[in-house]
């Protein structure tokens, strides 16, 4: 990076491999305890027997300052993510939801301040004093005292019958244990807590799903690189050049969770290449599902690509007679299902993968 008011040091190297950023990149101070909350939940739910899915949700950032001032962020509120752990959680599987700090999460999603704002459908009962415009004169506003009058605060009707499903599925899972959160802020911590987390689930073997639906940087900036204090724009304008972050889809499915059910997806702005970019990716990486989406129809249709099951005597030979795979595409769109108006995409597609990863664990 140019501009910096540290001297910048040369790492060697712009494309860095999974094991090149784990040896030069520091660990987040709290991954161990981390860690270990994350292994005892998991060693609980192989107790009961439950399926485990990773969710990671939310986008990463990219500090551009080791005092950070500024960075780089990827798009994602963390919709796809919270409302699919939710779906998950309905279908029996425990959830550990890896998400970005401040980014939506399951069930309280349905209250976000800025679409759907709490306060706004609580009401101060009829009757209660302070009940209409509240001012200095609602002299026990701020008394907590148990003696004190208190106002009755009351749920709008057209509000409750919703609240009340959220709020007894959420008091399920929370009597029930089977939901664990963990958040990541910057690029490093999602590498670091990712390759972590599946080593361990990997524990589980095929009761092991990961849904990678975060957001994560495909750039970054080496610790090495960084500029220790604001960058100064003293000098004029800013050039930066960042590094590839390692494909870690790679050592994911071949080292750190080879046994488990590996779902990624795949954002693209040019629908276009959703398919030939999945197809691509699933000949590099081998796992077993990728979600296409475009950034404007993300929340009505998806295209889910994977291997396809061809029977041994449909398998084609390349030209060089090598055994060349066949992919398979099936869409989701929520628009043909106009019967269910608070349709929510991520229940088809949680419950799709649901019926895949069963069948995958029981196959022969
Ligand atoms: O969180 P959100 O609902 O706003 O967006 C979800 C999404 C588009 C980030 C997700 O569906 C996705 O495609 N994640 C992977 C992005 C990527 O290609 O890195």
């Amino acid at each position: 990076m140019q501009n910096s008011s540290e001297p910048n040091l040369d790492t060697g190297s712009t494309t860095f491999s999974a094991e090149t950023y784990f040896a030069t990149q520091p660990e987040p101070p709290s991954l161990r305890a981390d860690l270990q909350d994350v292994s005892d939940f998991i060693d609980r739910q192989i107790e009961q027997g439950r399926k485990v899915v990773l969710v990671t949700s939310g986008g990463t950032t990219v500090p551009l300052e080791l005092n950070v001032v500024r960075f780089l962020d990827n798009f994602s509120a963390g919709t796809r993510g919270a409302t699919s752990a939710e779906y998950f959680l309905k279908q029996g599987y425990a959830v550990i939801f890896m998400h970005r700090q401040f980014s939506l999460q399951p069930f309280s999603r349905n209250y976000s301040h800025s679409t759907h704002p709490f306060l706004d459908f609580l009401e101060i009962d009829a009757g209660s004093p302070c009940s209409s415009t509240v001012g200095s004169a609602c002299s026990y506003s701020n008394d907590p005292s148990p003696s004190a009058a208190q106002p009755h605060i009351t749920v709008k009707t057209p509000e409750r019958a919703a609240l009340l499903s959220i709020l007894r599925a959420y008091k399920v899972v929370q009597a029930e244990g089977t939901l664990h959160t963990l958040t990541f802020v910057t690029v490093n911590d999602y590498l670091y807590l990712l390759r972590a987390i599946s080593k361990k689930m990997n524990n589980m073997g095929g009761k092991a799903m990961y849904y990678l639906a975060a957001a994560v940087s495909d750039f970054f900036l080496p610790r090495q690189k960084m500029s220790e204090h604001k960058i100064q724009s003293g000098k004029g304008s800013l050039h930066i050049e960042m590094d590839q972050v390692p494909k870690i889809l790679k050592p994911m499915v071949s080292e750190w969770a080879p046994g488990g059910f590996i779902v990624s997806f795949k954002l693209e702005t040019d629908q276009s290449l959703l398919i030939p970019k999945a197809r691509q990716a699933l000949e590099r990486y081998g796992h077993q599902v990728i979600i296409g989406n475009d950034l404007h129809h993300r929340k009505h249709r998806v295209v889910l690509v994977s291997p396809a099951k061809l029977p041994p005597s449909d398998t084609k030979l390349g030209p060089d007679g090598a055994m060349t795979r066949e992919y398979e595409e099936s869409w989701i769109e929520i628009d043909a299902l106009l019967s269910a108006p608070h349709k929510e995409i991520e229940e088809e597609i949680v419950k799709e993968l649901v019926a895949r990863h069963d069948a995958w664990i029981n196959r022969t």
